[in-house]
């Protein structure tokens, strides 16, 4: 089974464009899908439409009353994931905001199914690349994943903030079990989550891939959710969370794997 992940804040004008796309890739696959879809205190109109599509394919809604943020929206959706996925169903998460084309799909699947735990679609796999995005906003965005392949350097692995990605649903189901609340612990910190939770899955041993992806930025009609000010602050708390020398993420995780220390 294919468990596909969307985050969903304020996303009226988007759904209407996405979801058509999404269905017409899941319903061509050999495999059954389900779609688990949160919706994040959204003021609009996207609990509605929300409503309708579920009429229309097998579609489970996640309610948050009020907006809670990407954090607590991808641990809600990740922890639901885990308890309806068998181990070797593909989790797929990807923005509501139509700039993740759903097209991508069958090549992060295929090449998760090669051997890898975590696949991510990538903009600097040769192939890749981003339509409609400013020079201004592609500087901070190489920049933020220098940053990451620095600190938290990863075999495999150019991307690191794109949170279109295949997951092999066993691995997510043993980061839960390891990790318990605090596999996604930075959660009021805007998008750190995205980058949180490839180290987390690092940090017990997954297996990355990319596949070529091509951001379609240039299709995004909602406002952005990103504020770029909490997310930096996000990324340099987690270094120092991940770095520091006494019983830092990478060591103290290490020592419990290994089990040295009890686990709480
Ligand atoms: N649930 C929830 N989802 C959010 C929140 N903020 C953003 N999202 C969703 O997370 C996804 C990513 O948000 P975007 O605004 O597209 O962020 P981005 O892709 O990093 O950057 P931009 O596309 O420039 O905004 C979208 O599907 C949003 O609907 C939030 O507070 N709660
Ligand atoms: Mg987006």
């Amino acid at each position: 089974m294919i468990v596909v992940l969307l985050p969903a804040y304020n996303e009226e004008e988007s759904l209407p464009a996405l979801m058509p796309k999404l269905r017409i890739v899941l319903e061509s696959m050999a495999e059954d899908y389900r779609v688990l879809v949160c919706d994040d205190g959204s003021r609009d109109h996207t609990g509605e439409q929300l409503l309708a599509y579920a009429k229309e394919m097998p579609l489970e809604i996640l309610d948050h009353s009020i907006n809670r943020g990407l954090g607590e929206t991808s641990r809600d959706l990740f922890e639901r994931a885990s308890e309806i996925a068998e181990k070797d169903d593909a989790i797929i998460r990807l923005d509501c905001d139509d700039t993740h084309e759903p097209e991508f799909i069958p090549t992060l699947i295929e090449k998760l199914r090669s051997g890898y735990d975590v696949v991510i679609a990538s903009r600097f796999e040769p192939g890749g690349g981003q339509m409609g995005v400013s020079g201004y906003r592609a500087s901070i965005s190489r920049a933020a994943n220098l940053f990451m392949k620095v600190f938290f350097p990863i075999s495999g692995l150019k991307e690191y903030s794109c949170g279109f990605r295949a997951y092999r649903a066993e691995i997510i189901q043993e980061a839960i079990d390891f990790y318990g609340n605090n596999f996604i612990q930075l959660k009021g910190l805007g998008f750190t989550c995205t980058l949180e939770k490839i180290v987390k899955l690092k940090m017990i041993g997954a297996k990355f891939g990319e596949v070529p992806f091509i951001l379609r930025y240039d299709q995004k009609q909602s406002a952005s959710k990103m504020v770029t000010s909490l997310t930096t602050y996000g990324y340099l708390t987690m270094a120092f969370l991940y770095h520091w020398p006494w019983g830092g993420w990478r060591t103290g995780y290490a020592k419990l794997r290994r089990g040295k220390v009890s686990k709480r």
